[in-house]
Parts: C-alpha cells; structure tokens; sequence
C-alpha cells in the first residue's frame, strides 16, 4: 500500500551539498516527490517536530542545530515509503550507519547526521502537517 514520508535534508547536508545526492537516491529507490521545499525553520517549528525528543539532554542542540540554516524538506511517496527511507538513511549513529546508506556515506556524528525521515504512519502524518500545512 502506497503512503507517505516526511523528509528533511538538514541544514549540514544542504552546507555539504548534498542535496542532489540525496534526492538522486530517493528516486533511484522508486519513491515519488509530492512536495519539495528549502526552508529556514522557526524555532517553534523545530520544537514541534522534534518534541518527542524535549526531555533530552541534547534537545537544545538539536533545535540550534536544525534552525542553523536552510534545510530541504520534501514528501515521498510509494509502498512502504517510511521504511524504505529509513533504510536509505541508515542507523542513526552515522558510525554505526553502514556504508551505501546515506549517514554511512556522509556523516561521522550522530548531531549532524545529513537526513530525518518519519518513523512512523502517525509520525509521517504529524510531521507531514507541520512542513507542508497544505498538504494536511
Ligand atoms: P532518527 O533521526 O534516526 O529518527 P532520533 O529520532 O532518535 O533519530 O533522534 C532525532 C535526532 O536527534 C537524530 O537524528 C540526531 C539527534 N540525536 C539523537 N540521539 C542523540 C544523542 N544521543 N546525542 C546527540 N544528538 C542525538
Ligand atoms: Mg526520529
């Protein structure tokens, strides 16, 4: 069944120019751009992507980090799109991420590990919402 992921290049993969890999991998996958934005995040909208994470110790590097520069986000679409994009992207750990998925190839720390993709149905919904309103 196909279904729909929330995608984010962050502000380190757009810095290192990676962007065109990134999404040169998605389609390669199979999977299909419904929406595709640079955006410089408020940092009450990264406070709501990441508030699963608030409790953290590092959350208030995380919300500096992910407002630290333009960020690309998109919606993909296919069969199993958020696993098959999770896999893309590898552990979260770029150290234990293997090589050939996008964090083993371009990230040494997990702060600043190139890409975010939803983990969920529930999450893909939520974050779906707050990057692209108009596709709610
Ligand atoms: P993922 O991005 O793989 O879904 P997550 O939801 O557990 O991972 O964490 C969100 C982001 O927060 C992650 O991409 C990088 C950062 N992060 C996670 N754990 C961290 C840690 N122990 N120290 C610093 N940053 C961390
Ligand atoms: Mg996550």
């Amino acid at each position: 069944m196909s279904e729909r992921t929330l995608i984010l290049v962050k502000p380190d993969g757009v810095r290192r120019g990676v962007v065109g890999e990134v999404i040169s991998r998605i389609e390669r996958k199979g999977l299909k751009l419904v929406a595709l934005e640079l955006q410089n995040l408020a940092r009450e909208t990264a406070e709501a992507h990441y508030a699963e994470h608030a409790d953290k110790p590092f959350f208030g590097e995380l919300v500096e980090f992910i407002t630290g520069g333009p960020l690309v986000a998109l919606v993909a679409e296919g069969p199993n799109a958020i696993k098959a994009f999770r896999q893309l992207a590898g552990a979260t750990n770029p150290v234990e991420a293997v090589p050939g998925s996008i964090r083993g190839d371009f990230a040494l720390e997990i702060g600043e590990n190139i890409v975010h993709g939803s983990d969920s149905p529930e999450s893909a919904e939520r974050e779906i919402k707050i990057f692209f309103p108009e596709l709610g």
